[in-house]
């Protein structure tokens, strides 16, 4: 038996966390220090073991507290260096997740309209024969929550096996900007620094971020540090106020597209103060600029004279215009940035990604530090934040994304699909050479008709809600009803916006009732075991794409058969025999994940993301890529990347190397782009910003967060937070039901006023966790021409009192 004594810890840990949360005065995000376990010894039949935390990017590290086969206790996990102890109420409460009542259990096919329970043979089969009777016009559609051998399995079996490209995940919708902003500055993926930056800044920007609500724990670190006595001065830059703002020094509230203005107004000032760091630009950095015709993420070089040209004209005073921020804070930044003995950490999530400027305002950032030297000394990055525990893990680093392959390699270029080809053992030319649809095409391809260009007739979905997240849901999602050619399958762990639609709904598997590992925000890979068993029929997501591979092997599809004629996923026991993994009884005869990984780990190593062997993992509480074996072999890891003094790939003696620089010269790229305004702007017929997001309580869709009571009671329903005056012309009172309307759809939601968050006045915001309030029938699909990732940020509408007067701004 667990010692009563913790027990009443932990849930008055929880208790307390949860208690504080409701309250809803704090300003500083909910964090409770693990002091009651510290050694955590199992016993009495409680076992403990670790685990990244289910939800977001920061990446804890839980104890999972095991008896009688269910989680009974989770403690933050003291030996993790991301979160030393510390977690935020939803990782206090992530055991709850597996435990709704109505948990999917039972493979369900919809026959006449009706969902009915069906034995998994039969759901196998039915997928892999409509995938054999027309495998190009099948998708997959995945997520950043699939772990990393959920991924490669899906990966391979779609490029390698299929020969279809039609794989992307809802990373796509979060952190494609980031990644094509870290292509075309560095020519490499993914973040140089790590946490430590935080430990180290003296001055933190956040740029449209809120980490107090959606990196809470890491977010802590740098508060934490005041109450040490240090000093950390917090400039956050957004369009409302949040709970950030609350522990911020500055607030800066900036107009949509704001940042772009104000990156470039720093860089005007740097260069024209003279106070720009030359030596590092002359050592370091090359200039680049959007062609004239056609742009590219690669651009064109351009002279120094000619960014200086270009860039001549966003004065303090013309970015003051575009962004609404005041010159001498524009000023103020600059002046910062030019000081070298300060170091300055950039954090962003959303507010840059979801953007139609993405790549650029990414690029635009990193341009800000490498133009002023803040780079790669501990404390001095720029540093996008992942929100999903493995869009960099599964996605980016998997390659998952319709364009890419595992390791870095991408589908367009011949010699890396012939590598890819290579490691997986199939027949030359088995990977199409034409990328595959991103998120919204292939929806788009999806619920259209097959005769209007609809050529995505079945389609895939693990580990995602899209009839709840995807943008103007009523083009991209529910035009899908009435469509009877079209068939969407399903795998989730509860009934959903998503399974509402679904012919097929596959029960899944979740977090510690299976293997996984995850890649967090800070490149570090972690791993876990399966500790309980899944409820009901629920089964492992990977086994899934295994199975239907399997028998897609059995009917004779020739993609499924490696060179040797074997299966693609093959799996053999030490005397050479073959371990029929797909049978879901024999499934945990080995580990499968180990294999998977092991085959992965080979990409890895293709552009300097290497990772260490699996056992490796399973001892720390994860490493940070590069991770490469030592003299003495043990495995080091990475912190910061491209600096001479940490990475072991930066040439001998070098300060600085970027060494997959696009411009093949081990300089990274400063970024020149012209500011653009909003895809869609307040007018006199929807005169109000609408702005969405997310709230500390709630995991996207809400359908893990919203079964947990403590979390749900404290944040019950989705609102629109509305300016007060905005709300007294237009006479609408505290609590009222109003409806948000823009020109794709329409929302009802309660007002309110002075709420957690604060939007200046113009704009309302909306959090999108509410199933019974759809907020993405009102959101834009416009996206980034490079990375293809839509703005949720921003777009126009207005708000109609339930007596039909309108609001205006
Ligand atoms: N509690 C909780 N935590 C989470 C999640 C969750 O669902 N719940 N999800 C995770 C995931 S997947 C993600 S992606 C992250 C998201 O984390 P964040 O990006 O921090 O959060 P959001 O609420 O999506 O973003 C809202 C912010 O966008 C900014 N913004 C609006 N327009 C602009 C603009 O034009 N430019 C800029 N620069 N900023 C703008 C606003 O200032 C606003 O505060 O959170 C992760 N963490
Ligand atoms: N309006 C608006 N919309 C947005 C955004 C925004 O800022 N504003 N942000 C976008 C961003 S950044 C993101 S990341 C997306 C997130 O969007 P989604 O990924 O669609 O949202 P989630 O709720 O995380 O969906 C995960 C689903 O997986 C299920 N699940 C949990 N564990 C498992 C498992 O092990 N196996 C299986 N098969 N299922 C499981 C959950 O029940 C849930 O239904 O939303 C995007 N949509
Ligand atoms: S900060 Fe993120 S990873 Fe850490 S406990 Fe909270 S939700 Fe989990
Ligand atoms: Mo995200």
């Amino acid at each position: 038996m667990m010692d009563t004594k913790r027990r009443n810890f932990l849930k008055s840990a929880a208790m307390a966390a949860a208690g504080s949360m409701v309250a809803g005065n704090m300003s500083l995000p909910v964090v409770q220090a693990d002091q009651g376990v510290s050694d955590l010894p199992d016993g009495d039949g409680l076992s403990w073991n670790k685990a990244p935390c289910r939800f977001c990017g920061t990446g804890c590290h839980v104890q999972v507290g095991v008896e009688d086969g269910r989680v009974v206790a989770i403690a933050g996990d003291k030996a993790a260096d991301v979160n030393k102890g510390l977690l935020c109420v939803k990782g206090y409460h992530v055991g709850g997740i597996l435990y709704g009542k109505d948990r999917l259990t039972q493979p369900l096919l919809r026959k006449d309209g009706r969902l009915t329970e069906i034995e998994w043979d039969e759901a196998i089969e039915i997928i892999a024969k409509r995938i054999f009777d027309s495998p190009e016009t099948f998708a997959f559609y995945g997520s950043g929550q699939w772990t990393i051998p959920e991924g490669y399995a899906a990966q391979k079996f779609m490029k390698g096996g299929l020969s279809n490209n039609h794989i992307d995940p809802n990373a796509r919708l979060c952190m494609a900007s980031a990644v094509t902003g870290f292509l075309a500055t560095y020519g490499v993926d993914e973040p140089a620094g790590c946490y430590q930056d935080l430990d180290e800044c003296d001055v933190l920007i956040l740029w449209g971020n809120n980490p107090a609500e959606m990196h809470p724990v890491l977010f802590s670190r740098v508060t934490d540090r005041r109450s040490r006595g240090e000093t950390v001065r917090i400039i956050d830059i957004g369009t409302r106020r949040t709970r950030t703002t609350d522990a911020a020094n500055d607030y800066l509230e900036m107009k949509p597209h704001g940042d772009v203005a104000i990156s470039l107004g720093i860089m005007h000032l740097l260069i024209e103060n003279d106070n720009y760091d030359k030596s590092f630009v002359e050592k370091h950095c090359n200039f680049r600029g959007d062609e004239a015709d056609t742009p590219t993420l690669s651009g064109e070089p351009i002279s120094e004279d000619e960014f200086r040209k270009r860039i001549a004209k966003y004065t303090p005073e013309r970015v003051e215009e575009l962004s609404g921020v005041p010159a001498d804070e524009i000023r103020m930044l600059a002046d910062l940035f030019a000081d070298r003995d300060i170091r300055i950490t950039s954090l962003w999530c959303m507010g840059m990604n979801q953007h139609t400027m993405g790549t650029a305002i990414n690029s635009l950032v990193h341009g800000v530090h490498l133009l002023s030297g803040h780079f790669g000394r501990p404390g001095d990055a720029p540093t996008s934040l992942t929100g999903q525990p493995s869009a960099c893990g599964t996605v980016r680093e998997v390659g998952t994304l319709s364009h890419a392959l595992p390791g870095g390699r991408v589908i367009a270029n011949p010699e890396h699909r012939e590598q890819c080809e290579g490691f997986w053992n199939v027949r030359d030319g088995s990977i199409n050479e034409v990328p595959g649809y991103h998120t919204v095409e292939m929806f788009e391809r999806f619920t259209k008709p097959t005769a209007e260009g609809g050529d995505i007739t079945t389609m895939l979905v693990q580990v995602t809600n899209p009839g709840q997240t995807l943008p103007n849901l009523n083009a991209l999602f529910n035009d899908k009803k009435g469509l009877e050619d079209k068939f969407l399958i399903v795998s989730d762990v509860y009934p959903t916006a998503t399974t509402a639609l679904a012919d097929l709904i596959l029960p899944a598997a979740m977090w510690v009732e299976k293997n996984g590992m995850f890649g967090n925000s800070e490149r570090r890979t972690q791993q876990w075991f399966k500790m309980v068993d899944p409820p009901g029929e629920a089964r492992d997501d990977c086994w899934m794409t295994i199975a239907i591979a399997r028998k897609l092997f059995e009917m004779g599809h020739e993609g499924m058969k490696d060179k040797d004629g074997d299966f693609i996923f093959a799996v053999k026991d030490d005397d050479g025999q073959e371990i029929p993994i797909w049978e879901f009884d024999r499934y945990y005869d080995t580990n499968v994940d180990k294999h998977l990984f092991e085959e992965y780990r080979l990409f890895t190593r293709m552009k300097h993301k290497n990772l260490a062997p699996y056992e490796e993992y399973v001892k720390a509480r994860g490493l940070r890529w590069p991770v490469v074996e030592q003299e003495d072999g043990s495995w080091r890891e990475t912190r910061f990347r491209f600096s001479g003094f940490d990475d072991p790939f930066v040439e001998e003696g070098q300060e600085f190397d970027f060494y997959h620089s696009t411009s093949n010269d081990g300089r990274a790229q400063i970024w020149f782009h012209e500011y653009q305004p909003p895809p869609e702007v307040p007018d006199d017929e929807y005169p109000m910003w609408l702005c969405t997001g997310r709230v500390l309580e709630h995991w996207h869709t809400g359908t893990m967060t919203r079964r947990l009571a403590p979390l749900n009671r404290a944040m019950p329903t989705a609102y629109v937070e509305m300016h007060l005056e905005d709300a007294k012309a237009a006479n609408i009172r505290q609590g009222e039901v109003v409806t948000i309307e823009s020109r794709r759809g329409v929302c009802d939601l309660p007002v309110w006023i002075d709420g957690r968050g604060r939007p200046p006045r113009g704009t309302v915001f909306v959090p999108f966790f509410d199933e019974s309030k759809l907020i993405n029938n009102v959101t834009l699909e416009a996206y980034d021409p490079f990375s293809k990732q839509p703005d949720y940020k921003k777009c126009a509408v207005r708000v109609v009192k339930k007596s039909a007067a309108k609001v205006s701004s």
